[in-house]
């Protein structure tokens, strides 16, 4: 197979729970203390991997990093008086969210024809923060073919990275040069703006990337103040199409210039403000979507079920599809237990365009390796998980083995 691009999702890990750790993400707030089934979270994920394995013949996964992280846990000198969501930080299974994983550019945009990854460094939330030398240690597995891809450290800080989620490529074919979008916020909100422009700048000057096939946008200040903590919650791009709310950016129309001066064949599908506020677009999570091109040429948006049950979403979503805009299908999925920290279909993949034959093929899924995830899943990961039971020795225990059974089963212990 040639040049193509492969969707690498995490595997939700069995200590998937509900802490309300992430200031500015409405969704983790609401539902931080409630109980969460770490064993559902997983299968849903693994129901979405199957779905896109079938639509789109390619379909990666990253595995779930060690937790609870007793190095974090043994820094933070937790004692009675320690508020619970530090000692919750070192048990989280966010590394799921794996569009935050590193920020990729692939090789046909990068001055030495490799394809380039870059580690997020996720500073602003501690629990988040523990996640890239791990995530680069599997990297480098995964990707190791140093004649394919380069693996760097990440940004250093205090410079905020989220990787992908704020990043967007816009090309004529994913295996033809690129732009490259890259999109950071300003602090001073009431939230904070976890992407900073000079980590942007950083990842593109280390990718190699030619200054005329690169653009930087500022997120909109509202948008983040109404919980668009990443760009992924507002926007999403796929070969010529951006497709976005139109509170999406600082400057809307600027922001659309920019791009198109580096790209003229820019197709913007824009969602107005007036047919699906900003506040519905990100309780829905109708642009956290994996915009796909299939095989046959057509686009596809994979949108959360969330997207169907709102009137507002689904009405525009009916009268764009009666349309003839680029994206021909709209296609909800079930990732309810992700959802409700704050992470849609496109938070849960890692998008790398390469050749599939130099990849780790432990990496790589097909329909007898999804049924190993889901016998592992089934027979290990904890059925439900209470905030109360966070810290429990027993729940550590049943934690670790289920995570040692998965690298087991996918020949992966090395990453024990
Ligand atoms: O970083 N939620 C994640 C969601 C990440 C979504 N990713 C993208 N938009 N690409 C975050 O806020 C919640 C954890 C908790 O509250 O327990 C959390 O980390």
């Amino acid at each position: 197979m040639s040049m193509t691009e492969i969707n690498f999702d995490g595997i939700v890990g069995p200590s998937h729970n509900y802490a309300g750790l992430s200031l500015g993400n409405i969704a983790s707030a609401t539902h931080g203390g409630d109980p969460s089934y770490p064993r559902a979270a997983a299968l849903q994920g693994v129901t979405k991997m199957r779905g896109n394995l079938a639509r789109l013949g390619v379909q990666g996964f990253l595995l779930p990093l060690p937790r609870p992280n007793s190095a974090l846990l043994d820094a933070l000198a937790l004692d009675d008086t320690t508020p619970p969501q530090l000692r919750a930080a070192a048990w989280s299974a966010s590394s799921m969210w794996t569009a935050n994983a590193a920020t990729v550019s692939p090789a046909p945009d990068t001055a030495d024809g490799r394809c380039h990854l870059t580690p997020a460094n996720l500073v602003t939330m501690l629990h988040r923060a523990q996640e890239w030398p791990d995530t680069k240690r599997q990297l480098a597995i995964a990707f190791g073919d140093a004649r394919h891809f380069a693996i760097h450290d990440a940004v250093p800080p205090s410079f905020g990275d989220e990787g992908a989620a704020n990043h967007m490529r816009l090309c004529e074919s994913h295996d033809a040069p690129g732009v490259e979008v890259f999109v950071y916020g300003r602090t001073g909100g009431r939230f904070p703006a976890r992407q900073h422009e000079q980590a942007s700048r950083i990842v593109a000057r280390r990718h190699g990337l030619a200054p005329d096939r690169t653009v930087f946008i500022e997120q909109n200040p509202d948008a983040i103040a109404v919980g668009a903590f990443h760009n992924d919650v507002v926007a999403v791009a796929n070969g010529r199409v951006l497709f976005t709310h139109d509170k999406a950016f600082a400057d809307q129309q600027g922001a659309y210039d920019a791009i198109r001066a580096a790209f003229p064949a820019l197709e913007v599908v824009e969602v107005p403000s007036s047919a699906v506020t900003l506040e519905e677009a990100i309780r829905t999570y109708l642009f956290n979507a994996q915009l796909l091109t299939l095989p046959s040429g057509e686009m596809a948006l994979i949108v959360p079920e969330e997207c169907r049950e709102s009137s507002a979403v689904w009405t525009w979503v009916e009268t764009m599809l009666a349309g003839n805009g680029p994206i021909r299908d709209v296609i909800p999925v079930d990732v309810r237990q992700s959802m409700a920290n704050g992470g849609g279909p496109a938070c849960l993949r890692l998008r790398v365009v390469c050749d599939p034959a130099t990849v780790d093929p432990r990496f790589l899924l097909d329909g007898a390796k999804a049924d190993l995830l889901e016998k592992v899943i089934a027979a290990h990961w904890p059925e439900q998980i209470d905030p109360s039971d966070i810290g429990s020795d027993a729940l550590a225990d049943s934690v670790i083995s289920a995570r040692l059974a998965l690298l087991n089963a996918l020949d992966l212990a090395q990453l024990g």
